[in-house]
């Protein structure tokens, strides 16, 4: 299980508002104790931009963030917990201030390369793939292409002494301490087809770039560890996840979420049975990357119109499943947060450790919005109450923890009867029948005495066994 953590929201080391590394350090323990097995650092990389996505230097940190010998502090304290920590790292684009974007409008060699210029006025007619936005920018006279739009044109994989300086730049972290990265926007190095003059992926000229970058990373760190963005459907998901090892299962994401919000037993099983097909097979050579929300989407309270029976019940079949799961900081307290392509905040709050908003190492840097002081979202009103939230939330973490067996497990059937959807999976040693219950009702279910409850109840009566409301549990049968 991974923790994706947004250090400027998490925890202030230095009394500035802004989270740090420092301040992340400090609460290592809670994260360990949450049961996590590493941190997915979102970026931290020189930016001027909250999100980091748009880096100016690819070999420092942003100082607000804290200095090099702070990260390697906080990289030895994560390990000495047995916490791996990968890197993110958004090397699709850089910001327009970068030094190298700098020289390249002043037509330096090799820097001019290393972006994509104007050649054809037709060129302006290219759209985004997704949404129809326009995909390049005027620097000054001179038309730059930028994909996620002006604060970050485009790097121009074209070019092989890009490739050589990114290898670089993946040896320089690699040999800081980290134990690999989230390489951001992993379909998008080639989506321009310079013949073309459109928008378009080149997924087998991405997939031969990101071959030789991972390559170059094991033959420096042969356990490397490697998660592939790749927001679209399983296809192309897959194409890219057998190069990196782990994938985010964005498709799987967006299915559970919409059929648990529905209560739609149906489309659950739907859901399971393609979007992790794969795991229908005993033999991978990857894993999916589980996860519910992430920084560009609305959070999972939010996503489930405030209902957090719904989100626990999501998490709890989510963390049923075969892969390696990610959570997203604050969503263990329940926090709220609606994302907005034009304006993607609300999902970037800070975590709130204090009822009153206020204590060391609480960050200030953006105002509460959603997660009201007093509203009893907090860390500290959540910890100490046994049915809250967070203990809760914790719970299903924790049977997660102890079955480690279900991250290779292979599924051999999902099946419904009402509202209930039954998993039968198989691991190496183990093997378990995983019952989930979408109704509002208890239902009769054929549980024996070892049964794990994962979420809500499971209640006995004459004899018979049943399985609460929006609750989820595992009785391992062999
Ligand atoms: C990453 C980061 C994100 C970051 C960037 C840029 C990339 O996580 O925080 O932005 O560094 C696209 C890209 C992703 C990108 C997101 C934000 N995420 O592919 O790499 O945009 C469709 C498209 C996807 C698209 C998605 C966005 O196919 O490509 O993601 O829409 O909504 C079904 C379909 C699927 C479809 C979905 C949703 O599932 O199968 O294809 O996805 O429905 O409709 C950051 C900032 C930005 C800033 C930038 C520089 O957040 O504000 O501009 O950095």
């Amino acid at each position: 299980m991974f923790y994706e953590l947004y250090i400027r929201s998490f925890c202030d080391g230095n009394g500035d508002g802004i989270g740090d590394l420092v301040g992340a350090e400090q609460k290592l323990d809670y994260l360990a104790g949450l049961g996590i097995e590493g941190i997915w650092l979102l970026p931290i990389l020189q930016s001027p931009a909250y999100h980091g996505y748009s880096v100016t230097d690819f070999f420092s940190i942003n100082p607000i963030y804290g200095n090099l010998k702070e990260l390697r502090s906080f990289l030895a304290s994560a390990h000495r917990r047995d916490l791996k920590v990968i890197l993110d790292l958004p090397i699709n684009h850089t910001s327009p201030s970068h030094e190298w974007f700098l020289r390249a409008l002043d037509g330096e060699r090799p820097y001019r390369d290393w972006y994509l210029f104007l050649q054809n006025e037709d060129w302006l007619k290219a759209r985004r793939h997704w949404d129809g936005e326009k995909v390049w920018t005027n620097y000054s006279g001179q038309w730059a292409y930028t994909l996620f739009g002006p604060g970050s044109p485009d790097l121009n994989y074209e070019s092989t002494s890009l490739w050589q300086q990114m290898k670089e730049v993946l040896t320089f972290w690699l040999s800081v301490g980290f134990d690999g990265f989230r390489f951001d926007a992993a379909k998008h190095i080639f989506d321009f087809s310079i013949e073309k003059g459109i928008c378009e992926y080149q997924h087998s000229r991405n997939i031969a770039f990101w071959k030789e970058m991972t390559s170059h990373c094991r033959s420096i760190s042969p356990d490397s560890i490697f998660v592939s963005e790749v927001w679209d459907d399983a296809r192309i998901v897959d194409l890219y996840s057998a190069i990196f090892g782990i994938g985010f299962n964005f498709p799987l994401a967006e299915d559970l979420k919409s059929a648990i919000a529905k209560k739609d037993p149906e489309l659950l099983v739907i859901s399971l049975k393609t979007d992790l097909n794969r795991c229908f097979r005993a033999k991978r050579s990857y894993e999916s990357g589980l996860f519910l929300t992430n920084h560009d989407m609305s959070r999972l309270v939010s996503s489930m119109n405030g209902d957090r029976e719904l989100s626990l019940l999501s998490m709890s079949v989510l963390l049923s499943l075969p892969g390696v799961p990610f959570f997203y900081y604050g969503e263990e307290l329940g926090m709220e947060g609606v994302y907005n392509m034009y304006f993607n905040e609300e999902q970037l709050e800070p975590f709130l450790w204090y009822e009153n908003g206020y204590g060391p190492g609480q960050t200030e840097w953006k105002a509460l919005g959603k997660n009201h002081p007093h509203s009893g979202v907090s860390y500290e009103a959540q910890e100490a109450v046994d049915d809250s939230y967070y203990m809760r939330f914790r719970a299903i973490l924790e049977f997660r923890k102890s079955n480690p067996w279900l991250r290779f497990a292979t599924i051999k059937s999902v099946k419904r009867k009402e509202t209930l959807i039954m998993l039968k999976v198989t691991g190496e040693s183990k093997s378990a029948n995983i019952l989930h219950n979408l109704g509002t009702k208890k239902i009769a279910v054929d549980l024996n005495a070892d049964v794990q409850v994962i979420n809500g109840t499971v209640s006995k009566y004459r004899n018979k066994r049943y399985l609460g409301a929006l609750s989820s549990a595992m009785e391992v049968t062999e």
